[in-house]
């Protein structure tokens, strides 16, 4: 499959733990729903998915280093990363893929540190607050820029 047709999906720190605490913040879906919903929102699309979690900055980094091989678009959930890394915002800059940042809570409405993201302003789509389903509002509105049919 061409570079065009590929996605790839980035969930930060502690993600894993999806669904298993915190539910009145998180929901009680877990990271393998989040992939589900993913693949099946992009494959719709005619986008595949390649997905990645870890805990650890220099491996997410890696993968947004390699995605400029073989993907045209990444969806990220940096996670705490968001208000705190510089170098995860210079990797996703530097590879310059359309970028989509995703949170599942209301960052916006939580505390005051969760309120600024050093990643916004180098992703062309934000949502925030839309809980898992946030996702794939993520991917249709990624693959529409991608694809060129973004209505502005
Ligand atoms: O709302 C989001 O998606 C966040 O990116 C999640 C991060 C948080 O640091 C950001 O401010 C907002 C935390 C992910 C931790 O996820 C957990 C899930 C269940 C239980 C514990 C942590």
């Amino acid at each position: 499959m061409s570079s065009s047709a590929r996605l790839l999906l980035v969930n930060g720190p502690n993600l894993n733990l999806l669904g298993t605490r915190e539910p009145e913040i998180y929901g009680t879906r877990t990271l393998a729903d989040v992939v589900a919903v993913v693949d099946a929102a992009a494959g719709a699309r005619g986008f595949e998915v390649r997905a990645i979690q870890s805990n650890h900055e220099g491996v997410l980094i890696d993968a947004i280093h390699a995605a400029r091989e073989d993907c045209t678009g990444i969806v990220i959930n940096p996670g705490g990363l968001s208000h705190t890394s510089v170098v995860l915002r210079d990797a996703l800059s530097g590879v310059g893929l359309p970028v989509a940042e995703v949170h599942i809570s209301d960052v916006r409405r939580r505390e005051e540190f969760r309120h600024f993201s050093y990643i916004a302003d180098v992703a062309a789509v934000h949502v925030i607050g839309e809980g898992v389903d946030g996702y794939v509002t993520a991917v249709d509105r990624l693959c529409a820029i991608i694809t060129g049919q973004a209505d502005g």
